[in-house]
């Protein structure tokens, strides 16, 4: 039935115009559907008023006091006093870019959520990756866990997985959220140190509170200083319920697989990052996505049978703090992400996205973790302050790409021009245009119906208590490099620590997890071992190492060759043209800026000894014919790629600048050759593939020694 729409006030005197529907004005500007802002030839005010100048306020002569009435200085100075937002409470640094999920059709047995279970569907994503503890301008190769935020536009809604580079997390409840990022957070008194753990503070906290065992064991591990954002795994951590077309349930954990494998800095190297090039990580996506180099991550599934305990072999599914092991449920890919368009606009996109882990469609549910039971008050609640009011949804990167019908009316920044008089339900006004709620065919999200019941206490299961087995399982699973590298980390961490008794928790916290790991970092501190109780029998999952002797692929790769006036050039191309046909970057360092030109050939350079640092290159070569150069920026450049453990080489004369720099041409990863030949290039690929020559750290740590 048509239902009349009525008048505010019917006109007391009925006019001819009253008979027929008055031809309304246009919408125009702004409010026109196609009118979009930064448009027209002139610059103008936000008015539209055109401008005769902007660079100079109005003054009572040229060298007299501005006026009041400049109203172009004022709006221009105030607009600018309020540009920036409330940089976000954790996860303040990020970088972010746009790709496609494309589904491979094999998530249908255990949900019913289009995006996955449909094979071949794409959906529009944008990402966010993160540093946790460290403010907006803070660096990104700090030691800390990484954000891994997808927001899928699906055309059921939006879907955000907001997870983590590190499967487990600090605590199982989130009250205690707070209480860790204080702990994390800058000393409140000095506001130092800056996005680090390695602080009073924090060991206090995580040596007082042993749940936080597990993930410090992983941010201590070499998953603490990522590669790059391309090799980075990404992990759901909560456990999901996902619901397939018959209404049938399972428990499922999400996982991020790097499709070009897992790989890290080394501590050393993270440091000079930090400093050299604050932007490492956020420039190496955007550098990559530029060049064509995409970067690639399988979505994949451990599935779990539901049940009433939910529990799978013997591992409490809603405890945060806990990993199913790999060998116990294998992760199943159920799709392609390909991150392939960076932002046009830092602010209006990677600032003002915001995440919700309660936006969902049918077909994923939440758990009971008491983890992400906060999560979803939590999401909501801080985008109030950080994006001034209840309607950021409406900001272009959050906006659903399906249609949207809410009741949701005026707030701040309110930028949609709602019509209709009924925002409301039920009503009889509204029309056929009116909302009405669907069903679970017609798509509605209607929940599982699971039992709730218990007495109302504030407690744990006591499946929450055990918090060291699996640490000692991620330790065990560890190669002889990695336990190394995760060895110093607590050694560094802790003797940064001022406070003896600090220091000596921790230990005591350590020991229970690994006598061996206690004794040695205690070494390092020159305390005496500490006592503990070590977990008795230690499960071991291969899946947990990072160190896989396999090469992969080496996309997104730098290599950095060396050259000089007398470079052989012919062999620089033939190794370019090998390196980004994998799309890998080769770039020419020199001793000074402009070209290098020989015959027809040409290369520019793009970094000079004085501008370059090792941290920037995967390998480093001399190419043929630079032999004779010498440099104490180029011996820095060498000995520390040595030192971190990246393919080194030289080929032709090339190695006599090698020696000259002090680099033993022995070691392992030491690729020498007397040609650019395809044997080399060869040679050279695999080595950027294993990522690091591990087998030159015995050497390497004897130098130090
Ligand atoms: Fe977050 N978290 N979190 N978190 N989180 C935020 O939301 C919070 C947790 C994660 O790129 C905030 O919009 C609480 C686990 C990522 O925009 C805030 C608790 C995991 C991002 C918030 C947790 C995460 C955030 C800050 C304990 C991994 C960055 C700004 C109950 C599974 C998203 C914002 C982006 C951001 C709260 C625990 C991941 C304050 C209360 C566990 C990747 O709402």
């Amino acid at each position: 039935m048509a239902v009349k729409r009525p008048r505010r006030s019917e006109p007391t005197v009925p006019s001819p115009a009253a008979m027929e529907p008055a031809a309304t004005t246009p919408l125009t500007g702004a409010l026109a559907p196609e009118q979009g802002l930064q448009t027209g030839e002139y610059l103008t005010t936000a008015q539209g008023l055109r401008l005769s100048d902007t660079d100079h306020s109005l003054k009572a002569g040229p060298r007299g006091p501005s006026l009041l009435e400049d109203f172009h200085l004022r709006e221009k100075i105030t607009h600018f006093d309020h540009e920036r937002i409330p940089e976000r409470v954790v996860h303040a640094r990020g970088a972010a870019a746009h790709g496609v999920f494309r589904a491979y059709g094999s998530a249908a047995s255990v949900t019913k959520a289009r995006f996955l279970a449909e094979e071949g569907k794409e959906t529009p994503v944008f990402v966010r990756f993160s540093t946790v503890l460290g403010s907006r301008g803070s660096a990104d190769t700090v030691r800390d866990t990484r954000g891994f935020a997808v927001k899928f536009y699906t055309d059921q809604g939006n879907v955000d997985l907001v997870g983590n580079n590190i499967p487990v997390f600090f605590i199982q409840d989130g009250i205690k959220f707070p209480d860790i990022i204080h702990a994390g957070k800058p000393h409140p008194d000095r506001e130092i140190p800056q996005a680090q753990s390695a602080h009073d503070t924090f060991w206090d906290f995580v040596s007082l509170h042993t749940e936080a065992t597990h993930h410090v064991f992983w941010n201590m591990s070499d998953r603490g200083i990522p590669r790059s954002y391309r090799t980075m795994e990404g992990f759901g951590v909560h456990t999901f319920r996902l619901v397939d077309a018959d209404g049938g349930t399972h428990l499922v954990k999400f996982h991020w697989k790097p499709v070009a494998g897992v790989h890290s800095l080394v501590w050393e190297e993270a440091q000079i990052a930090a400093g050299v090039d604050p932007d490492f990580h956020r420039r190496d996506l955007a550098d990559a996505i530029d060049a064509g180099a995409f970067l690639e991550y399988e979505l994949g599934i451990q599935v779990m049978p539901d049940s009433a305990e939910e529990t799978f072999e013997g591992i409490d599914l809603l405890d945060p703090t806990k990993i199913v092991p790999e060998e116990l449920a294998p992760v199943q890919p159920i799709g392609l992400l390909t991150l392939n368009r960076n932002p046009d606009n830092y602010h209006a996109e990677v600032e003002q996205v915001a995440f919700h882990t309660g936006h969902l469609v049918p077909g994923i549910e939440v758990t009971n973790d008491p983890l992400m039971q906060a999560r979803l008050f939590s999401y909501l609640d801080t985008q109030l302050t950080r994006l001034g009011g209840p309607n950021f949804p409406q900001l272009p990167i959050n906006r659903p790409h399906a249609p949207v019908n809410d009741n949701l009316r005026d707030g701040m920044h309110q930028t949609a021009v709602h019509r209709g008089i009924a925002p409301y339900l039920p009503n009889s006004l509204a029309g056929a245009e009116g909302p009405a709620p669907a069903s679970a065919p017609e798509g509605g999200f209607v929940h599982v119906p699971r039992l709730v019941e218990g007495a109302k206490v504030r407690a744990n299961p006591v499946s929450f208590d055990d918090h060291f087995s699996q640490p000692a399982m991620f330790y065990a699973s560890l190669s002889e490099v990695e336990r190394i590298h995760l060895t110093e980390a607590f050694t560094f961490e802790l003797g940064k620590c001022y406070e003896q008794a600090i220091r000596e928790r921790m230990l005591g916290v350590l020991a229970n997890v690994d006598a061996g790991l206690a004794a040695r970092v205690a070494a390092g501190l020159g305390l005496p071992a500490p006592a503990g109780t070590p977990v008795p029998e230690v499960a071991v999952s291969a899946a947990l190492s990072q160190i896989t002797g396999v090469p992969g692929p080496i996309a997104g790769r730098v290599v950095g060759v060396v050259a000089g006036p007398k470079a052989d050039l012919a062999g620089i191309g033939k190794l370019r043209d090998a390196l980004t046909a994998q799309g890998a970057l080769l770039r020419v360092i020199a001793p000074h800026g402009g070209e290098l030109v020989k015959g027809l050939r040409k290369e520019i350079i793009e970094r000079t000894l004085l501008t370059t640092r090792s941290i920037e290159y995967d390998a480093v070569l001399i190419a043929g014919g630079a032999g004779d150069l010498a440099d104490v920026k180029l011996t820095v450049l060498l000995q520390e790629a040595f030192r971190h453990a990246k393919a080194i080489g030289a080929w032709g004369d090339g190695v006599q600048a090698l020696r000259t720099a002090g680099i033993d041409v022995e070691a392992p990863g030491i690729l020498l050759a007397d040609g650019m030949t395809a044997a080399y290039r060869k040679q050279l690929v695999t080595a950027l593939g294993l990522h690091r020559v591990w087998a030159r750290t015995p050497q390497v740590m004897a130098a130090a020694a």
